[in-house]
């Protein structure tokens, strides 16, 4: 277990519950699955009873990157796409902090993509929940890179010419060292999921399924046993999770796909790398503080 992720040596001296969590009312429309992925989020943090002030929330913009408005940690609501830029110095620089980042497939693998390939390359420590829902909601009905072919938009009032991406496959190229897919909707999953990413020492993502009931209502019901479809969850008995050709192909899986932890590995962290470099520097400086180190580096730039 990580210093990032090991439990607080005193406990803290409030009980985190939802209560203490709970920092403001959701402003998203009734029926958002983003009050699932909400509800979760304190559920398992109840659980794991991280003192809050240990808890940072970055987000995007976007409907789902409201979601550190209402949670009692620190918080940032930042620019479009940027949340993980933002969320990787965080990281870095606190090693005492849990940084979690919430955000919407717009903000994530849109106009955020190319950060996610590179905080997940670089495996810096820190969970990414990306809150699905196949469309721009805040905005109002815009196709995103995850809308299917053929979906009718403000964008594409025609309907949508062009392919989806495939979140699982593309997270599995960037580098991201722990992948899961879960479904707002499939509440005990999705706990089980985050509490997993969570614990993971290295970048965790989760593609969370989150209903738009506003723009795009029933598009995960196929993922659904109540309404008709199939919760088709990964045997991790037969599934290796270490082996990303296997989790390649098991992202083949047609709509609603599958659900569950597709890859998990541990790989050094960029925290740890940056952390080691520093105190090996610091000593062979003669205990040289942070701000000669940076000092020296300057120096070295002019
Ligand atoms: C630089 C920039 N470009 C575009 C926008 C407009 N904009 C705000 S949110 C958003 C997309 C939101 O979609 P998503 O990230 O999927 O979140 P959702 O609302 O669906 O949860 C866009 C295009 C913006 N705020 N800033
Ligand atoms: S527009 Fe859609 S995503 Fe945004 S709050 Fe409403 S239901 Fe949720
Ligand atoms: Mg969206």
């Amino acid at each position: 277990m990580s210093a990032a992720t090991e439990a607080p040596a005193a406990p803290p001296a409030e009980k985190l519950t939802k209560k203490v969590l709970t920092a403001d009312h959701p402003t998203w429309c009734p029926g958002c699955g983003d009050f699932a992925v909400l509800a979760a989020f304190y559920k398992v943090l109840e659980k794991l009873q991280y003192p809050h002030e240990k808890i940072v929330c970055v987000a995007g913009i976007g409907c789902s990157s409201r979601f550190p408005y209402f949670v009692n940690s620190h918080g940032i609501h930042f620019i479009h796409g940027r949340a993980l830029p933002l969320a990787t110095g965080l990281s870095l620089s606190r090693p005492d902090v849990h940084v979690f980042v919430f955000g919407g497939d717009g903000d994530g693998f849109s106009i955020g993509g190319n950060h996610l390939n590179h905080a997940a390359r670089k495996n810096v420590r820190l969970t990414y929940v990306i809150m699905d829902n196949f469309v721009y909601g805040l905005t109002k009905n815009q196709t995103s890179p995850t809308s299917p072919t053929g979906r009718k938009s403000k964008t594409d009032p025609q309907g949508s010419f062009d392919r989806p991406i495939n979140p699982m496959k593309q997270l599995l190229a960037s580098g991201a060292t722990f992948i899961a897919r879960t479904h707002a909707a499939q509440v005990a999953h999705m706990m089980q999921t985050f509490e997993r990413a969570i614990q993971h020492d290295g970048f965790s993502v989760v593609e969370c399924l989150s209903e738009c009931v506003m723009f795009y209502p029933g598009a995960f019901d196929d993922g659904l046993p109540r309404k008709g479809g199939v919760f088709d969850v990964i045997d991790e008995t037969a599934h290796d999770v270490k082996d990303d050709v296997a989790a390649f192909k098991l992202a083949d899986a047609p709509a609603p796909g599958k659900f569950g932890v597709f890859y998990q590995v541990n790989r050094p962290t960029k925290n740890e790398k940056e952390l080691n470099f520093i105190a090996e520097t610091q000593a062979k400086l003669g205990g040289a503080s942070q701000k000669d180190l940076l000092r020296k580096r300057f120096e070295v730039m002019r």
